[in-house]
């Protein structure tokens, strides 16, 4: 079976214990349910992780570039938390990895602080998903599945 890797970066395990007007309630345990019931009605399978380290995060990604080429990984679903904002690193191990990736951000970045209006990740996404609250996972996953079908009939 192919599979979505979903990848989280620092401080999302804090998800649903503060900061509810922002994120909303929900914790990290019910985004993995949610991108777990998505990849069950997208017959794909989930892999679904958490860390506070930019360079764990680098690990993963590389990885999920050797197993896209090994073609059991359609992509990466990536909410990077405040790396977004600050990684050249995690930019490049994106585009190292050529791995398809699609950006997250639970809250809408754009209204809010000026210092998170700006992406390290976006200009190496395939797509972003931005200010659905938690659904953008679910959205992200999608986008990935419908980009790798088309890719198939081409
Ligand atoms: O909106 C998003 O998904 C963000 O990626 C969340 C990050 C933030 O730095 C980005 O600018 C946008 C923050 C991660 C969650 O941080 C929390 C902190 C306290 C309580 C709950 C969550």
């Amino acid at each position: 079976m192919s599979s979505i890797l979903v990848l989280n970066g620092p401080n999302l395990n804090l998800l649903g214990t503060r900061e509810p007007a922002v994120y909303g309630s929900a914790t990290l345990d019910d985004v993995r349910a949610l991108c777990e019931a998505a990849g069950q009605r997208l017959a794909l399978g989930v892999d679904f992780r958490q860390s506070n380290h930019e360079g764990v995060l680098i690990d993963w990604i590389h990885e999920a570039g050797l197993a896209h080429r090994a073609g059991s990984l359609l992509g990466v679903v990536f909410n990077a938390g405040a790396y977004t904002h600050t990684s050249v690193a995690l930019h490049d191990a994106v585009k190292g990895a050529g791995v398809p990736m699609v950006e997250v951000h639970i809250s809408n970045v754009h209204a809010r602080e000026p210092f998170r209006h700006h992406s390290y990740l976006s200009p190496a996404a395939a797509g972003i998903v931005v200010g659905f609250g938690i659904d953008g996972y679910a959205l992200a996953m999608e986008g990935l599945a419908r980009r790798a079908a088309a890719a198939k009939g081409a």
